[in-house]
């Protein structure tokens, strides 16, 4: 009896003290708002308890406030009042009020006048109609396919709201590589109810769709563009896709790349395919998002081959087609130079694509703060007009007057219980939402933000946390892939190292494609006596980037080929230098593990155990990278690692052997 009592008084005094938490309610609090609710009332029941507030909605613009989204937020006797042209700018307004009471700020005093510096926000979802999700690492897709239209799950609108909360206005469903079955009539309806529930929240649904679908799904000959029954068929597809979602945003297409059909099959160009289907969106005020994510199989360089594909296209898009322009030439690598075409193409709209989920940067194992990724390249000055000509001004509309601008990540959610399979994951999600909405915030702004609304608003736990996730990108290149090094890893699954692999289906997908080590030295040379890709930017740049005393360190093998025993600027050989980076990820991923066990206590169990066993595995696999990578370069350099090294773990022929058993990480 008295057992009994005292695991029974165990049992409640845990559930009272220490809540578990397995992260699925985000940055957010609990959500007051109910399923069929119009924005406003979302919108109210965001801010129940935070005191007086008003909202007004009214047509006229506000002073200092752009576009339909943004909002001012105001003191006027005693209340709170927030203020926006449209319903769904008050809706903002509510998040932010929510953000300042939840992060520890009160509502100000003074003016708050926010616009967003993207107009379209968009997340791309790699997600098949089958349920899986390609480049996916929290579980299944969100999409039950097979129940809708007539069940609808909750997390769509937990989705909605928390898109919402940062700002993110719009969501493509389905993979690039797409399947013609999305739009068929029944899909259509699926589709619709999606739409249904996300409108409130100020979302649009956008489609990918497969080039061929008039014959695959139409059942015509030809997918030719210029074929005017084709062009009929796409104008016919758009009328009924718009009588079901009358605010259908529009297609996302994905091109004669990776075996995906495209206008090239019938001899015709990607402006040619792109502006067909613009037309049929046209009459409804729907556009065309065309990726520049090309291959050119007769090029010797795969970091030129969406400049060279698309440069001589500028100038011949409609007005409603976007292209969408990867971050980098070659394929979200931990690190890459901004793509070229940013700033060259001066008669075409163009929004960057960014990767939230992280193909390359560890998957759901690795904690990779990405924020950090985002701002460099959003940062980074193209010179396309003089300095300040960033990656930013000129795909934000400040620069070209291009409206709509938008910017879009491919998501990292799936069906697990916390969204993004790690914990930190959450915080990528996060701060690409925010960055879209303005990009002048500060990577330790929105780490701060996420982790005081995420975990605990506990000085002792943010400061050295946000720290970790500020160095965590950081420690990841250089354990990966450090001075400009890309793409030497694992075939396929992306996320060990192979830096041996060179039995690719295409020379490009290989390792040794890409680093060209050999017994004379390492790295690619795109400079102006190599491949010339360093000739695609615009003075200065070029010149920096020719020239490897000039280059910055973080890209020299990305430019140059160098031999091994290469002065650098701190006086040691390349390849000590190399050595010594890698060795400093190595200590930086420790690192990261003794911090977050420095903070044990202060956040719930549940997580912090999670995430700790998640940096063990980070830790350890970082020194497979390390080893694999040192011992195999040491093969071709032929030098000794360095005194301030530690000495490798692994053995480089059993680390040849390692095969992943990818289940692990989708
Ligand atoms: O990064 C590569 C991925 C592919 C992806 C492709 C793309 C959707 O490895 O899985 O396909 O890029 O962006 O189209």
């Amino acid at each position: 009896m008295n057992r009994l009592l005292i695991v029974l008084g165990l049992t409640i005094f845990a559930a009272l003290t220490a809540r578990a938490d397995d992260g699925s309610d985000l940055w957010l609090p609990p959500d007051r708002a109910r399923a069929g609710m119009e924005t406003l009332d979302i919108a109210r029941a965001e801010v129940e308890g935070i005191g007086d507030v008003e909202f007004h909605v009214s047509a006229d613009v506000l002073p200092g406030v752009t576009g339909p989204d943004g909002y001012t937020i105001t003191r006027q006797n005693g209340k709170t009042v927030i203020s926006a042209v449209s319903p769904v700018g008050v809706l903002y307004g509510a998040y932010h009020l929510q953000r300042l009471v939840r992060t520890g700020g009160v509502p100000p005093e003074s003016v708050i006048r926010e616009s967003p510096r993207y107009d379209l926000r968009l997340l791309n979802h790699w997600d098949n109609l089958d349920g899986t999700v390609e480049r996916g690492y929290a579980g299944h897709s969100l999409w039950q396919w097979d129940e809708l239209p007539g069940t609808l799950s909750p997390r769509y609108r937990q989705y909605a709201r928390a898109n919402a909360s940062v700002g993110i206005n719009g969501t493509v469903l389905n993979n690039v590589n797409a399947t013609p079955l999305i739009l068929r009539t029944d899909y259509l309806h699926k589709v619709k109810a999606l739409a249904d529930v996300f409108r409130p929240y100020g979302i649009k649904v956008y489609l990918s769709v497969n080039f061929s679908s008039p014959v695959l799904l139409g059942g015509l000959d030809t997918s030719d563009p210029l074929d005017a029954g084709v062009a009929a068929w796409w104008a016919e597809k758009a009328d009924e896709i718009y009588g079901l979602i009358p605010d259908f945003g529009g297609f996302l297409v994905k091109a004669n790349s990776e075996g995906q059909p495209g206008p090239q099959d019938y001899g015709r160009t990607h402006s040619d395919g792109a502006n067909m289907l613009a037309r049929a969106l046209a009459p409804h005020g729907g556009i065309v998002m065309w990726r520049a994510f090309v291959y050119d199989p007769d090029s010797d360089d795969r970091a030129r081959q969406a400049y060279d594909e698309f440069i001589g296209l500028d100038g011949r898009f409609d007005g409603n087609v976007i292209l969408q322009v990867k971050n980098g030439p070659i394929d979200f690598q931990p690190r890459e130079p901004f793509n070229p075409l940013f700033g060259a193409m001066e008669r075409t709209r163009l929004m960057v694509e960014f990767q939230i989920t992280q193909e390359y940067l560890g998957h759901s194992v690795q904690l990779a703060y990405l924020a950090p990724l985002y701002k460099e390249c959003l940062d980074a000055d193209t010179y396309a007009h003089g300095r300040g000509s960033t990656v930013a001004a000129v795909t934000d509309g400040t620069m070209s007057g291009y409206r709509p601008s938008a910017i879009a990540g491919v998501a990292n959610i799936g069906l697990d219980a916390n969204w993004t399979g790690h914990h930190f994951a959450q915080a990528n999600w996060y701060c690409f939402g925010r960055l879209a909405w303005d990009h002048t915030l500060s990577s330790g702004q929105i780490a701060e933000e996420w982790l005081r609304m995420t975990f605990t608003g506990d000085d002792g736990f943010v400061e050295p946390v946000k720290r970790m996730m500020l160095a965590s990108r950081e420690a990841v290149v250089d354990y990966m892939m450090p001075l400009g090094l890309h793409h030497i890893f694992a075939e396929g699954h992306h996320y060990g190292p192979e830096p041996w692999y060179k039995q690719a289906v295409r020379p490009d997908w290989s390792s040794v494609y890409y680093h060209r080590a050999d017994s004379t030295g390492i790295g690619f040379d795109r400079t102006s006596a190599g491949s010339n890709s360093t000739g695609q930017y615009f003075p200065p740049l070029r010149e920096i980037f020719d020239d490897p005393s000039l280059c910055p360190d973080n890209l020299l093998l990305w430019f140059h080929r160098l031999p091994w025993d290469y002065r650098m600027a701190n006086g040691d050989t390349l390849w000590d230098n190399l050595c010594l980076r890698y060795q400093a990820g190595v200590d930086a991923a420790r690192e990261f593990q003794k911090i977050w066990d420095s903070i044990e206590g202060k956040i719930d169990r549940e997580r912090f155990l999670h995430v700790q066993s998640r940096l063990r595995r980070q830790a350890s696999d970082a020194v497979w990278w390390r080893d694999a990578c040192l011992l195999y370069f040491q093969t071709h350099s032929g030098m000794p690692f360095p005194p301030g090294m530690e000495r490798p773990v692994h053995d480089l022929d059993e680390l040849k052997q390692i095969r992943l058993d990818l289940k692990h990480h989708n």
